[in-house]
């Protein structure tokens, strides 16, 4: 049994959404500090801040200048210092965003490689053209593109996953790894207690940099050198540090890979992000079109991960959504005839799986999808890029604003509603983004109502840390006989628990739609639901969206 953080939950802030303390319309950590009441009371452990380190902001602070530095527009060095301490007093963890991957083009190291230090250039992937003069190789960047941008000064192609803004770093080198290690021994020192690491996974290519294969993973991602890599920094910041959550994001991995790198024993990280089940709405596995939700797809791919990962002993973080996603409501629940209860019971299917929770802003008040209908709404490059790249290919304008009304992360980054006030509450001045259709309801009304999706949440989180069995008991899936309905059983030492939740407005007969014969009726105990179930027996329907959590005392 992993007894280090088994029973933590993270909440995700995406920093530039989240609350503007100042009414330059763009979120801030001082905003974050008037927030921490409302964090508090959701009952998390952690809080995952995404990127506020100086950065030109091409990538919304995924592309970072300086990581020693605060970016002026979300505060001062004296505001994180504040906040960690205002935190830690509530009893919560700030973790921060490392995007060790790449940096921005404007960090210093990458100006003094493009002015032709030689030291600096082995910091960076720089290649010479191919034979022809093309790219090194077929690699595409994540935003669309070719991976490889070409500087005519110094007749080489530098390597960028992401944006050309962001050149890839060396980590071959083994001076570039020493800078990353000490950049965390800074922030430790200062009372940060958890870091999630950016695209993680893909720090490590292959050193004959072969050209992809159409169909098969990409050469760059879980590369050669990954593990050890994720070890040496993990024994080099955190030895001394051993409270430390560490979270990976890691990108287009695998079962194996992903245990390995959250097996204890490998010392590499705490836990992580996969994103297959992201996938389930894809068309012909293709994030850039329109979609429908295969339900069989979603509850076979979490549950093989959750298996998987469980058998090999490793660690998933559970997500529905983060900042590079659409909202969980919008895509699983039905925001339109069901909101309240479609919310909870899309909560309820996966946050007792296991794992580490990861709860993104806005999902815990039944926060929808943008809705936005035209390009000027949108700020993402990943969405403004692919606006041009459809439009194209031949799409036209009203298939291609479709496309990214489903797709855009910008369906996660609108801004947090706290009341009703202008602008929602989040700014006194013009929101850098505005909401759309996104708002369902505000904080201020969720904590007030005992009902609430928020309310639920609160709950489901305290629940979960009081039944060890939803994060250390064995999981086993149940077989239903609809692919919308989610089964599951949590062993644990004392109780089982059963989870079912209906994942669509179906009404079924329940012993008809899941294999509950196995179950002592005589034991039940109602843990949670979003619906009126008897306390000591299973109900003979399944409601539409209707949830539930039942205890079996052993
Ligand atoms: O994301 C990496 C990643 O692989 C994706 O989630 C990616 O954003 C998505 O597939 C695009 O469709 C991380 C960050 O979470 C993201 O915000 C950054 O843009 C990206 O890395 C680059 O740092
Ligand atoms: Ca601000």
């Amino acid at each position: 049994m992993r007894e280090k953080h088994s029973d933590a939950s993270i909440y995700q802030v995406y920093i530039k959404s989240f609350k503007d303390s100042n009414g330059d319309g763009i979120g801030d950590l001082n905003g974050i500090r008037q927030g921490l009441g409302y964090i508090s009371k959701l009952g998390v452990s952690h809080i995952w801040i995404t990127p506020f380190l100086r950065s030109p902001q091409d990538d919304n602070g995924y592309d970072v200048s300086d990581y020693r530095d605060i970016e002026p527009m979300f505060g001062t060095m004296e505001d994180f210092e504040h906040l960690i301490k205002e935190a830690d007093e509530l009893g919560l963890s700030i973790m921060m965003d490392m995007v060790f991957n790449h940096t921005s083009s404007q960090h210093e190291w990458f100006k003094k490689a493009l002015a032709g230090d030689k030291k600096y250039q082995d910091y960076y992937i720089f290649k010479d053209p191919a034979e022809d003069g093309g790219t090194p190789n077929n690699w595409e960047s994540c935003f669309g593109g070719p991976a490889w941008e070409y500087v005519p000064s110094l007749g080489k192609y530098y390597l960028h996953l992401y944006a050309v803004s962001q050149p890839d770093l060396n980590w071959e080198n083994p001076e570039v790894r020493k800078e990353l290690y000490d950049i965390l021994k800074f922030w430790l020192e200062k009372g940060v207690k958890g870091f999630r690491f950016d695209v993680i996974n893909e720090i490590s290519k292959p050193q004959n940099f072969p050209d992809a294969v159409k169909g098969e993973r990409e050469p760059f991602i879980n590369g050669p050198r990954v593990h050890e890599f994720v070890h040496e920094m993990s024994k080099t910041a955190f030895t001394e540090y051993p409270d430390v959550l560490t979270v990976g994001e890691l990108a287009g991995c695998d079962i194996e890979n992903l245990s390995k790198f959250t097996d204890p024993l490998s010392g590499e990280l705490d836990t992580a992000f996969q994103f297959h089940h992201m996938r389930a709405d894809y068309t012909n596995d293709e994030k850039w079109s329109s979609g429908v939700l295969n339900h069989k797809l979603l509850k076979e791919t979490l549950f093989n991960w959750v298996d998987g990962v469980q058998k090999r002993n490793g660690c998933l973080s559970l997500f529905w959504s983060n900042h590079d996603q659409p909202r969980a409501l919008s895509r699983f629940g039905d925001d339109v005839n069901e909101p309240e209860k479609s919310a909870k019971a899309v909560a309820t299917a996966l946050y007792w799986l296991g794992g580490i929770p990861s709860v993104f802003e806005g999902e815990e008040l039944g926060m929808k999808n943008a809705g936005f209908v035209s390009l000027e709404q949108y700020r993402d490059v990943e969405s403004l890029n692919y606006y041009s790249i459809l439009r194209e290919s031949g799409k036209s304008e009203e298939e291609t604003l479709a496309i990214l009304a489903q797709r855009s992360r910008d369906n996660g980054r609108t801004v947090f509603p706290w009341d009703n006030s202008h602008a929602h509450g989040f700014t006194a001045g013009e929101p850098w983004m505005w909401s759309g259709n996104s708002v369902y309801k505000s904080a201020a009304d969720e904590v007030a109502a005992d009902d609430s999706i928020f309310a639920f949440y609160r709950h489901m989180l305290e629940l979960r840390r009081k039944h060890s069995a939803s994060y250390n008991g064995r999981f086993v899936p149940v077989s239903t006989g609809a692919d919308e309905v989610f089964a599951y059983t949590k062993e644990g030492e004392t109780e089982n628990l059963i989870i079912i939740s209906n994942l669509s407005g179906n009404e079924y007969c329940l012993n008809k739609v899941v294999d509950i014969a196995f179950l002592d009726n005589s034991k039940l105990e109602l843990v949670q639901t979003n619906d009126d179930l008897p306390k000591h027996s299973l109900p003979d329907k399944l409601a539409p969206w209707s949830a539930m959590v039942y205890s079996i005392k052993k």
